[in-house]
């Protein structure tokens, strides 16, 4: 028999032995911090490369995982600073630019942990949040072909940003790439850096499209809360929690932290003040817009907020449809999304007039902020060449705008019953359930500041000349930016969507984004300008329609076409009765 000492010697020894393992594994997962080591132990760009190919014993992913850590650089880019890269990187960059519309050279040069600005509303710091009580969250980030570097530092940003109590998981899912970056590199390195369970991939076969790729990453979710993100998004500290203090309060409330520009050439992270932000409104081609919150808005929050108005909840007529938070069970109880949606778009005025028509809100919460990298165009191909944008709008227009799809068609006329857009039954069985309003509801009271160019007017469509051919045609420039009306030979009515103008019972001349004025000049004729509406100085917008004649209140002259041909742009001049080259009609 062993003497006594030696038998409690054995656990003790035992314990040691553990302790030392336990020490060895922690500082091999702290070695494994994501953060290059800096210049000053030796991993500077060139013999970092030498390094990592000389250890054979790496496997091929963990070189790869390692080459790209070492060809950051520390404290690039934080604080959401512009870069601008020098010679043979400024080049690979800009050739980029031009093929992903982003600059991933300077995305593999910067810390997946860079930091953002606070760019959040002083106020917001005075909030504090019980992270115990408040829902969690499953933040879904889905990706087709994304740049690895910005989807890893995606990933990274919401780890950084989000507190674990609240952040159940982040769930990314494959919209079927084919970018091999994405496949078991990605794997090994959540894997290998990330915190177990924090991150779970679905992979799709096929390319389903974003709307299937969401729809795929809701139905794994275990969160109380679903958080929307796109795979190059930067978040701003406590982001998340606002969001989940929200829906805790209102079940029902849909919301969007503000979106902020994150250049995708150099990386700059805008926050444009925080005084100042947006809602969403939309186009009647069928597209997302940015608007300013309304007045109506502003007094509604002065007698509903508990909080000051500027971070007070807003409401917001639709939103963009990337970024959103909406707990779990009402995202399937409010009909999730129409499944045959494909590809990309019109999922998010989809989403947005059904949540107001059907009883739940969208409002956009100050304090929470989150940059999105802005493309100029996409990146990828549709499948089949296909404009998924206009049939998925189609098919949303079908089930929510009722008579009102006709302002979308004729945006649209190509898409009028040319197109198999596929069966809708189904969501206008939904929207039955779910006793949801019409739209002409929804436009009263969720948006009565849109213009809709039938609505009370005077009369509307195509402004004829009776002296020659030509009609008011806004010359392709329809935009915000002041221009010149013009004129252009008549076109057929089914095709008009240049040639449409409205007088408004109150005199105002306009299209669907900008209002006649005039421009005076030293002498007449002076030119017509379509210039943003503006809500409260009318003057120089009123017209007075008079046995054919277009006068302008404010200098008392009409528009004339006088020697005017195809292309011209609108002039007023001192009104003449009986002249026919002053004489317009209005088709309806
Ligand atoms: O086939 C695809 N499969 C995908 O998984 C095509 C795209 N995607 C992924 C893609 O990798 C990205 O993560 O879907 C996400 C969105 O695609 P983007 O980033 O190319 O779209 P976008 O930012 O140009 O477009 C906006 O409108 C879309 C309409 O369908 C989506 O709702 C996007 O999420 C939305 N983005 C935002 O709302 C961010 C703010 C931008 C604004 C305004
Ligand atoms: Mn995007």
């Amino acid at each position: 028999m062993l003497p006594r000492y030696r038998r409690s010697f054995y656990p003790r020894l035992a314990l040691i032995a553990i302790v030392l393992v336990c020490i060895l594994i922690f500082t091999k997962t702290i070695n494994k911090s994501t953060d290059p080591p800096s210049e000053s132990e030796g991993l500077s760009l060139s013999n970092a490369v030498v390094d990592v190919s000389l250890r054979k014993k790496w496997s091929p992913l963990e070189r790869m995982v390692l080459a790209d850590l070492a060809k950051q650089r520390p404290g690039l880019g934080d604080d959401g600073k512009s870069v601008i890269l020098e010679g043979e990187e400024k080049v690979r960059g800009e050739a980029k630019l031009q093929t992903i519309a982003l600059n991933e050279e300077l995305s593999e040069h910067l810390s997946y942990n860079r930091t953002t600005p606070d760019a959040r509303n002083p106020l917001c710091r005075t909030i504090t949040f019980d992270r115990a009580s408040l829902p969690t969250a499953s933040v879904v980030i889905i990706f087709y072909n994304e740049p690895y570097s910005v989807l890893v530092r995606t990933v990274h940003s919401v780890l950084n940003t989000a507190d674990r109590q609240v952040l159940k998981e982040i769930i990314l899912v494959d919209d079927g790439s084919s970018n091999v970056e994405l496949h078991e590199k990605l794997d090994y390195y959540l894997a290998t850096r990330l915190p177990q369970d924090a991150v779970k991939t679905v992979r799709l076969k096929n390319r389903l499209g974003l709307i299937r790729a969401r729809l795929a990453g809701a139905r794994i979710a275990r969160g109380e809360v679903l958080v929307f993100l796109d795979a190059h998004c930067e978040c701003v500290v406590d982001w998340l929690e606002p969001l989940l203090a929200r829906i805790q309060e209102s079940r029902t409330s849909v919301l969007v932290p503000i979106i902020d520009v994150i250049d995708a050439k150099d990386f700059q992270y805008s926050a444009n003040g925080y005084q100042h932000f947006q809602v969403g409104g939309f186009s009647w081609n069928g597209h997302f817009d940015w608007i300013d919150v309304p007045k109506r808005e502003r007094e509604r929050q002065r007698q509903d907020c508990k909080v000051p108005t500027e971070i007070c909840p807003t409401y917001s007529p639709t939103m963009a449809g990337g970024l959103f938070a909406i707990s779990r069970d009402y995202f399937w109880e409010i009909g999730s999304y129409d499944e045959q949606m494909d590809g990309w778009g019109g999922e998010n005025l989809e989403m947005s007039f059904r949540i107001w028509q059907c009883g739940g809100t969208i409002e956009t919460i100050p304090c929470s902020r989150v940059g999105h990298i802005f493309r100029d165009f996409h990146p990828y191909s549709f499948p089949d060449d296909r404009d998924t944008h206009g049939i998925n709008t189609v098919r949303m227009a079908l089930v929510w705008m009722d008579d009102y799809i006709e302002l979308f068609y004729m945006n649209r006329p190509d898409l009028k019953n040319n197109v198999d857009v596929g069966d809708v039954t189904h969501r206008r069985i939904l929207r039955n359930k779910l006793k949801c309003k019409n739209f002409d509801w929804y436009l009263k009271n969720i948006y009565p500041e849109k213009f809709i160019p039938t609505k009370d007017m005077i009369g509307y469509g195509r402004f004829v000349s009776l002296a020659s051919d030509l009609c008011f045609d806004d010359l392709q420039q329809n935009n915000e930016e002041p221009y010149n009306l013009g004129l252009y030979t008549c076109q057929k009515s089914d095709v008009t969507k240049s040639q449409f103008f409205s007088l408004t019972r109150d005199g105002v001349l306009r299209n669907e984004l900008s209002c006649a004025t005039v421009q005076r000049s030293s002498s007449t004729p002076f030119l017509v300008v379509m210039a943003p509406c503006q809500a409260n100085n009318k003057h120089n917008e009123k017209w007075e329609y008079f046995r054919g004649q277009l006068r302008h209140i404010d200098t008392g002259l009409c528009i004339e076409q006088k020697g005017l041909r195809s292309h011209d742009f609108v002039v007023v001049d001192v009104c003449e009765d009986d002249t026919l080259s002053q004489k317009w009609r209005i088709e309806h």
